[in-house]
């Protein structure tokens, strides 16, 4: 077969997933091994499991599915960002606030450009978790800082006009011309390599002395791929593979804990930022060579969607677990990770049910609804979640910070919301519950027609397959 000649939007993203993927590998060969690692974790789990592995998405998909995390600084980058990501098929969702779920100073407000449809998910995957810098938190950023900030920020092009407009004709034109998508693939990657012009040394060590995360998108005059994050089946067996092979990793992998029941939202894990050489300019015009320890290798395992409810009940598990492992810390300082997992274990017996089935009687997950190839029977099929945690994702920043900064509490912090966020991207953010329900719906008002019967008969308690999950 000839190569396309004109490229969808989810054939850019695909292509776009690839090419960030090679570049990043070579800027840091520890994300080759990463890859190497997880693909022989998936490998294992699937001759091991059979069908059964490929419940929340086919090995084809999840080999080939990752997460990008970029940072940027203003709404005038993160809009063009939209239109980059639109490009692809990639749209604005969830809104997370970062600057409360840590302890140390992350002053960053997100969301996450992916595909919406199930199509298109399943097509390619490929997200990316987009933040940008609050400058106007008074908490992180003097009035001098903030205006100093804004002007480097103003005066700085992360994307340049050709990229813009090719991603612009792409969302326009639902696609492009193969030469043009060469271009713009190009440009787009280039957009996040890691530059070697010498960074300003005061400037970058003033805001690092505030918060890393700020110094990072706000000390250099261009943006570059922080991590890239592949999906493995098994991440407790990833986490020893790495660490056998001598790559130290943070202390815990974030979100729920292991244990027999069904894997629900998203586990995460990362080994340490590396020390990568960068150069920097003196305050007396010498350049000089050092380094920094910004960029991380990340994993994750995704699970089961929750609904609204079932997510209440998660942050609620969250919430008496870390109280839990508070009051335990005081009654013996030696308390370990380990142990805090066991007791994370103990809170989430009593929170979730133990099988698919009980999930989703208890409105607690969410799952479609396909009619067998039979024409008689309906399969409940798990929802995957296709989205982040503002805890997990704080605990991954924080994890990897070399130092906490500083952050004034007694200085009122600015709101930002969903809303805010919508202006800054110039396009509607799509709230992830609300596209997990219409996914949901579709799915049932396409096997309700098929069978002709009321929807609601489908879902009712026990009239669902599986029933042993
Ligand atoms: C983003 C950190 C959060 C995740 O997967 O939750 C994140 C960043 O470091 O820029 O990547
Ligand atoms: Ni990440």
């Amino acid at each position: 077969m000839s190569a396309p000649t004109f490229l969808e939007p989810w054939q850019l993203r695909a292509a776009f997933a690839r090419s960030l993927s090679d570049m990043y590998g070579k800027e840091v060969p520890a994300y080759t091994t990463l890859l190497d690692v997880s693909h022989e974790v998936n490998a294992d789990f699937v001759a091991q499991h059979g069908a059964e592995a490929e419940r929340l998405g086919s090995i084809a998909r999840v080999t080939a599915e990752r997460h990008g995390a970029i940072r940027v600084g203003t709404p005038t980058e993160m809009s063009q960002v939209a239109r980059i990501f639109g490009a692809m098929g990639m749209f604005p969702v969830g809104f997370y606030d970062l600057r409360d779920a840590s302890s140390s100073a992350v002053p960053v407000i997100s969301t996450a450009f992916r595909p919406i449809e199930r199509a298109e998910l399943a097509r390619n995957p490929f997200r990316v978790f987009t933040s940008m810098l609050v400058t106007a938190d008074r908490r992180f950023f003097t009035a001098d800082l903030e205006r100093r900030l804004e002007s480097f920020l103003g005066a700085r092009t992360l994307f340049g006009p050709e990229l813009l407009a090719l991603a612009d004709r792409a969302e326009a034109d639902g696609g492009l011309p193969e030469n043009e998508a060469a271009e713009f693939l190009r440009l787009a990657t280039e957009a996040f390599e890691l530059s070697d012009e010498p960074v300003d040394q005061a400037w970058y060590r003033e805001l690092e002395a505030v918060s890393a995360v700020a110094a990072d998108i706000g000390g250099i005059a261009s943006t570059h791929i922080n991590h890239l994050t592949p999906r493995v089946l098994d991440i407790d067996d990833l986490y020893a593979r790495m660490e056998a092979r001598g790559i130290t990793m943070i202390d815990a992998v974030q979100g729920p804990p292991r244990w027999a029941g069904p894997d629900v939202l998203l586990r995460q894990t990362s080994f340490r930022a590396l020390a990568e050489p960068r150069t920097f300019r003196t305050a007396d015009g010498e350049v000089v060579h050092d380094s920094l320890r910004v960029r991380f290798g990340e994993v994750e395992a995704r699970g089961i969607a929750l609904t609204r409810e079932g997510r209440a009940a998660y942050d609620a598990a969250v919430v008496q677990i870390d109280e839990a492992a508070a009051a335990a810390r005081v009654e013996d300082p030696g308390f370990t990770e380990a142990q805090r997992q066991e007791l994370a274990r103990d809170v989430w017996q009593q929170t979730f049910p133990t099988t698919e089935t009980a999930l989703a009687d208890q409105g607690l997950g969410w799952f479609t609804y396909e009619v067998g190839p039979d024409g008689s029977g309906v399969a409940r099929e798990p929802v995957v979640y296709e989205d982040f945690l503002p805890r997990s994702a704080a605990g991954i920043f924080q994890s990897n910070l070399t130092s906490d900064g500083a952050k004034d509490v007694s200085q009122e912090g600015t709101d930002r919301d969903a809303d805010w966020m919508a202006g800054a991207l110039g396009r509607a953010l799509f709230d992830p519950f609300d596209l997990y329900a219409d996914q949901v719906d579709r799915s049932l008002a396409g096997a309700a027609e098929t069978l002709g019967v009321d929807p609601a008969t489908l879902t009712t308690p026990n009239r669902t397959t599986g029933a042993s999950r």
